[in-house]
């Protein structure tokens, strides 16, 4: 048989175009509204013609040409290198030691490696899952569109609608001003569907830890599948606390910043199960690290965000639990994230799953 080389591919322009995308159901968390998703798209160039894709949720639009400039700044520091994701990382990650690997440089810095890791399955000619040494395979998803901060009645209608297309799980954002408040949005959902569907709910950090203790206990009787980012994030200590106070699962990790967030809360038994961000995390180089700790902690680990990507991701995850969905990117892609039977589908295309239709790039560009 013949072998084949790892892909060989050699730098050459990153194109940064950002986008603002109307979304169908506003996000309303504890912590602010948005309506619309500030994208930020980008296009990583090699010599040899293959491009690799990768995308950001800007959360806000300023966001967008910050990390736009630091992808300016990579490319003057990588352009002509090979492209091997760990000799990138490492160069970049020295290169920003002063600023710190952090914020807007770790987006642009996450954003490289995933186009990397796409441009270089895209060249192997094998969907991302396989490349990384997985069956692409259906991923159990959970609607996470809306179902924000609002009137129980409206809670409850948007919660039939979101069910549409075969989902078998929501997200419902808490942190109403009291404990009743919560307990009303909860039952609201939970009376207009079937016991069989799963509920999350998220505080986005909104409770102090004795708050978050008297409230997760509260929930613990509600029928609530786990209970997401209680307290600050970066409280491990508190957070432990308020896992060890509840029945209910405690989920964190969409802020780890990087492996080494995930490793102390991990060591701290922070939470039950863990959700790391594609871009926080440190892109699939940082995703696959964090999966290996999440296997040997033996705990469930669940997507933040970028389905399309993290459907491939979890597909090689050992302890994969849920993908999170939202239809953000949907309007942009050639093929967006097909769910099926509450499952998302893995693209079958060599890549990590994102082709952009270029009309409709132009159309919504910001
Ligand atoms: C969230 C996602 C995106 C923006 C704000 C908040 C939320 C989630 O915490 O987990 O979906
Ligand atoms: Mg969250």
């Amino acid at each position: 048989m013949a072998v084949r080389d790892f892909p060989r591919l050699t730098i050459r322009a990153i194109r940064a175009t950002p986008v603002l995308v109307p979304m169908r159901f506003a996000l309303g968390t504890s912590a602010a509204t948005v309506r619309e998703a500030p994208l930020l798209l980008v296009d990583l160039e090699t010599h040899e013609g293959v491009t690799g894709r990768a995308y950001q949720f800007c959360y806000r639009a300023a966001a967008a040409p910050a990390i736009t400039t630091f992808l300016a700044d990579i490319v003057a520091a990588v352009a002509g290198q090979p492209m091997l994701p760990a000799d990138i990382w490492a160069r970049l990650s020295k290169r920003y030691t002063l600023i710190g690997v952090q914020g807007n440089v770790r987006m642009a810095m996450a954003m490289v490696d995933v186009a990397a890791w796409d441009a270089l399955s895209r060249a192997a000619g094998l969907p991302l899952a396989r490349f990384l040494g997985a069956e692409p395979r259906p991923i159990r998803a959970y609607n996470s569109n809306g179902l924000g901060l609002m009137e129980p009645a409206a809670l409850g209608d948007e919660a039939e609608k979101l069910l549409e297309g075969g989902f078998r799980a929501v997200k419902l954002r808490l942190g109403y001003p009291t404990l009743e408040g919560d307990v009303a949005a909860v039952r609201a959902v939970r009376k207009r569907i079937t016991d069989t569907i799963a509920v999350m709910v998220d505080y986005n950090q909104a409770l102090t830890v004795a708050e978050a203790i008297r409230r997760a206990k509260a929930l613990d009787d509600e029928g609530v599948f786990w209970i997401e980012e209680p307290i600050r994030h970066d409280d491990f200590a508190g957070c432990a606390d308020v896992a060890a106070a509840a029945v209910t699962p405690v989920q964190i990790g969409e802020n780890f910043s990087q492996v080494y967030d995930m490793e102390k809360a991990l060591a701290a038994r922070a939470c039950d199960l863990v959700m790391p961000d594609l871009e926080r995390i440190g892109g699939v180089s940082g995703w696959q690290r964090a999966s290996a700790l999440a296997a040997d902690a033996g705990l469930p680990m669940s997507s933040h965000l970028y389905p399309e990507v993290s459907a491939h991701l979890l597909s090689a995850t050992p302890t994969a639990d849920w993908l999170e969905y939202v239809d953000w990117m949907h309007p942009l892609l050639t093929e967006p994230l097909r769910i099926v039977d509450g499952h998302a589908v893995p693209s079958g295309a060599p890549g990590a799953g994102l082709s952009w239709d270029d009309d409709a790039v132009r159309a919504h560009r910001a």
